[in-house]
């Protein structure tokens, strides 16, 4: 069956809503939906980007003023499984608001279970995996009045009330490096969201220009993604698994080389000059036999010294501790890199067996000392239970997380593992049963549904121990945030690391003294509200 041909299509893109992240998890523009607008405006289309956390008035009354400013031919929402709640909220909106509308889901949560997006959504096609080649043939069908059904790289509803996935290859190495060449930077709001972060912290009110530099180069952050997935496979990534699920196969992996990296840098500079860190954020940034970042390093060295890029430019990426060497420690120092994100999950062997990680345990000790004398903080992502874990690893990981966060780590800790779909230890049935679902609910529809929330220790033990853990401190959470305007997660560790002490102690195990943590956790606390507050170094 034909349809009228549409010549020119509008295409409104949605980014994953949060309205809990606040200013506090370091926001910013959704890359995804930014580099899919790109992509598309090249085509010809007209797109626009609609982004619920930056707004100045509620993202309800916004998206509802955006859809009524002109005819919208294609919505396209981008979701993740946490912030999912939120964008079929958004979803809803756009089908009363806008019911001709051809409606798209995108992105993770949407790839790995389209079925519940028709379940639960109002949409009329699910992109699978990377969103360029499916929303450009959408429109060209559209422009050419031709059904839009049977793409790859989409799934639809089945007249059964199934699904009908049709896979897409990913992007191999010239059609990455065109999509992320196309990201409009230029067009990105990032001064808006800098505003509202330099507000919220407060920045004006440091005492010292130094400090007030310190946190600026946290703050005013441009995240740059050069790399399409990370082939790892630990067993709670959803990440690792998204672009196969994709394409019903193993993906081949692709990424910019370091010229191309390199003129992403300048031309990020150039469209945000007051730009003082450039995220790296690849899933992994350095892979163990890797021939880029050496050259990448003094590439940007290079840059710096015949002044196409700022000489204070700075640096984050998110790394595997394997693939760590002192000879690459120190060129990404001497580029400017001054934090690297580490995701080392736990510092007992046995758990990172569990985890698929059992290879970065003999270069934990080693690299983190090294890191530090070369005068970069590393960033450590820590899990504090897996389903195996025993009271022991928890302890392990209590106690070495104190260690190195006195030598100078930051840490980001969580308590359990979140069964994010996609991941192999969400699809494994032997841990259905210790896995909390959560009540979810739609706003302004009567939609609900149950999701994975957590799995917890399978040793009702350790299960019990970590769930008290974390109530206690939730507890200490509460009461200091009524204290302080915000509380960066160096802070946040120290709180999970005294709320543990009592509660192991209470099993005969020793994390630390009690007094000694407490007099830590003081001494960072950030300066209470009114004055001037501490950000986090957000890596997620
Ligand atoms: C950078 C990043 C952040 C940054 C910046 C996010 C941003 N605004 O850009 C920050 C630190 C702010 C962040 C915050 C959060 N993040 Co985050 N983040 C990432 C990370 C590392 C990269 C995302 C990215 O930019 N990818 C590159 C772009 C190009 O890819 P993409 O977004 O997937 O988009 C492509 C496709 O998915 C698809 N697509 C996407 N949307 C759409 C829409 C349509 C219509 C179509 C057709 C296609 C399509 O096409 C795009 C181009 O090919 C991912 C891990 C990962 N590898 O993806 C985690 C990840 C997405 N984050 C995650 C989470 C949980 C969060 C938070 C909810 C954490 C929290 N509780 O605070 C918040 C949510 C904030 C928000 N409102 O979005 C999880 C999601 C897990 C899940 N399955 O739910 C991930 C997967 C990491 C993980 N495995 O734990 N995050
Ligand atoms: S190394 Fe990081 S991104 Fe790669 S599979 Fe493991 S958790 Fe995922």
């Amino acid at each position: 069956m034909t349809q009228p041909a549409i010549t020119s299509p509008r295409v409104l893109l949605i980014g994953p809503y949060d309205p809990q992240c606040g200013e506090y998890t370091f926001l910013a523009p959704p890359l995804g939906v930014w580099r899919l607008a790109g992509v598309l405006m090249k085509s010809g289309a007209h797109v626009r980007v609609f982004d619920p956390n930056c707004l100045d008035q509620t993202p309800q009354r916004a998206l509802e003023r955006e859809l009524l400013s002109v005819h919208w031919d294609v919505v396209g929402i981008s979701t993740t499984g946490m912030t999912l709640r939120f964008d079929l909220e958004l979803a809803h909106l756009v089908r009363r608001i806008a019911p001709h509308a051809f409606i798209v889901a995108g992105g993770m949560e949407a790839t790995f279970r389209p079925q519940l997006m028709f379940d639960l959504g109002p949409f009329d096609l699910v992109a699978l995996g990377e969103g360029e080649h499916p929303l450009l043939e959408i429109l060209s069908r559209l422009r050419a009045g031709q059904p839009v059904a049977g793409i790859a790289g989409t799934a639809e509803r089945a007249r059964d009330g199934g699904v009908l996935r049709m896979p897409q290859r990913s992007l191999d190495h010239a059609e990455l490096r065109e999509a992320i060449f196309s990201t409009p930077y230029e067009k990105m709001p990032y001064a808006a969201y800098w505003e509202r972060l330099e507000n919220a912290y407060r920045v004006g009110a440091l005492p010292t220009k130094a400090a007030r530099e310190a946190r600026l180069a946290e703050l005013r952050s441009v995240r740059l993604i050069t790399l399409n997935y990370c082939p790892m496979g630990c067993t709670f990534c959803s990440a690792t698994n998204f672009l196969h699920e994709a394409q019903g196969g193993v993906a081949p992996i692709a990424r910019l080389d370091a010229n191309e990296a390199l003129q992403m840098i300048e031309r990020i500079v150039a469209a945000h000059p007051q730009v003082r860190t450039i995220i790296f954020q690849d899933d992994i940034f350095v892979f163990t036999k890797d021939r880029r970042v050496l050259p990448l390093c003094e590439g940007i060295v290079a840059a710096k010294a015949r002044g196409a890029i700022p000489s204070q430019l700075q640096f984050i990426s998110t790394n595997r501790i394997d693939a760590m060497s002192t000879e690459r420690l120190q060129a990404m120092r001497r580029a400017g890199f001054r934090v690297l994100g580490f995701g080392i999950e736990s510092f007992s062997p046995g758990v990172l067996a569990e985890v698929n990680k059992a290879q970065i345990y003999r270069h934990i000790e080693p690299m983190l000392g090294a890191a530090l004398d070369t005068g970069v903080t590393p960033f450590l992502d820590l899990i504090l239970s897996s389903p195996g874990s025993t009271l022991d690893d928890v302890a392990t990981t209590l106690r070495e997380a104190y260690r190195w966060l006195r030598r100078g780590c930051e840490i980001g800790m969580y308590p359990y593992v979140i069964p994010f779909s996609g991941a192999a230890f969400a699809q494994d049935p032997t841990l259905a049963p210790h896995t909390v679902m959560a009540d979810r609910r739609v706003a302004g529809t009567s939609i609900e549904w149950q999701q994975a929330a957590k799995i917890l220790p399978i040793d009702p033990l350790v299960r019990e121990a970590v769930l008290r853990i974390e109530a206690a401190y939730e507890d200490m959470l509460c009461s200091l945030q009524s204290e302080v305007a915000h509380l960066p997660s160096r802070v946040r560790s120290l709180i999970w690391i005294l709320a543990s002490v009592p509660v192991l102690a209470a099993h005969g195990i020793t994390v630390a003294n009690e007094d000694e943590v407490r007099a830590d956790l003081l001494a960072r606390l950030p300066a209470t509200r009114g004055a001037a507050a501490q950000p986090a170094v957000a890596l997620a």
